[in-house]
């Protein structure tokens, strides 16, 4: 199957697309089997206006995003209704440009996005830079419909398009020393005004760090994330690239990633060195384990019940994905290794 990205001077969409439209969309695809090109069809509404106060900043109706093509395996396709599109990109964390979740919207559109390369090193017999955006070109683009659910105790579900994180590792070649994957997002100051300012971004030691294990960073639900909702990330999503580990917290979901290194030992993880006693290296969702601080039984379904609305539901072990990883954490103690 020929999978290709088009190129940004061949489509732009100035319409956002609303939920009702995205799933119409998804509708006629399915109904006329006729995949993803028919995701292209204009949205032909411009709500964005009723949607959003009057301080929200113009920019947010396409962030110039290109269209790209995907395949949609049906296993990863769940009877989950995903956020309303303007929700899931206009509250956001990336405190790289400010810790308030209107934050991203308004101060990474400036983010120079392209050129970009990922630096894969460290136990890996075939190190590599790759130049994402060729890259992307040649990935076979997969959409999967995810629960996202932020250690805060609100959540999302959102359409992210992108491959296996087990493919980018596998080419690399792992020594057998690999046991663990350190991943860091880019670090500029000049761009990123929450690292020029403690104040601004958070008190967090600049570049933001995470880290996999080995097994869980090969598991075919882990994804590296090039788009949501049929496009190419929008910057307060994390462009170019991101890491989606869906019955993780969100904080492991570690965006604009600029380096993927294979490494022995547990590498840092930023909100772990923050405040280790809070936040552990696993972070996977479990409604059993509270936070120091506040209950994880449940959760506030952001965008559900009205646009910018919201529900509470019960938070599910392993964000709903038990059956496919518990068997990962087989004999761990959840509460110890939280
Ligand atoms: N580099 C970087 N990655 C990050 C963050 C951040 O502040 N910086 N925030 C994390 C948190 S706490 C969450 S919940 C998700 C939010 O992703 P979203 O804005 O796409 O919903 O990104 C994660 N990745
Ligand atoms: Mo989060």
């Amino acid at each position: 199957m020929l999978i290709r990205v088009r190129k940004k001077s061949e489509l732009k969409e100035h319409q956002v697309t609303p939920e009702a439209i995205y799933k119409q969309r998804r509708r006629i695809v399915q109904g006329l089997g006729l995949g993803a090109a028919a995701l292209s069809l204009p949205a032909g509404a411009n709500v964005l206006s009723n949607l959003l106060g009057k301080d929200e900043p113009a920019a947010v109706s396409d962030f110039g995003r290109k269209p790209l093509v995907f395949s949609q395996p049906d296993a990863y396709q769940p009877a989950l209704t995903p956020t309303a599109e303007q929700v899931a990109t206009s509250y956001n964390n990336f405190f790289e440009f400010g810790t308030d979740k209107s934050d991203p919207v308004r101060f990474a559109q400036g983010l120079k996005t392209e050129p970009w390369t990922i630096e894969i090193d460290g136990e890996v017999e075939k190190p590599q830079t790759i130049d994402v955006w060729a890259w992307m070109e040649k990935q076979q683009l997969e959409e999967r419909i995810y629960r996202h659910r932020c250690v805060e105790a609100w959540s999302m579900v959102i359409p992210w398009l992108g491959v296996p994180l087990a493919s980018i590792i596998k080419a690399a070649n792992p020594t057998s020393k690999a046991k663990y994957v350190a991943f860091e997002t880019l670090y500029d100051p000049e761009q990123m005004r929450g690292q020029a300012s403690r104040y601004v971004g958070g008190g967090i030691d600049y570049p933001y760090v995470e880290g996999l294990r080995m097994d869980e960073a090969m598991h075919p639900l882990s994804m590296l994330v090039v788009g949501m909702y049929g496009k190419t990330l929008p910057n307060q999503n994390g462009a170019p690239v991101r890491l989606v580990v869906p019955w993780k917290y969100g904080f492991k979901g570690i965006k604009s990633i600029v380096r993927i290194s294979l490494t022995e030992h547990e590498p840092p993880s930023t909100w772990n060195k923050l405040a280790s006693y809070e936040y552990g290296f696993y972070a996977n969702v479990n409604p059993n384990v509270d936070h120091p601080r506040w209950s994880q039984a449940s959760e506030r379904a952001i965008g559900a019940g009205g646009l910018f609305g919201s529900e509470r539901k019960p938070t599910l072990m392993f964000n709903g994905y038990e059956e496919e990883v518990a068997s990962l954490y087989a004999g761990m103690d959840l509460r110890k290794f939280y």
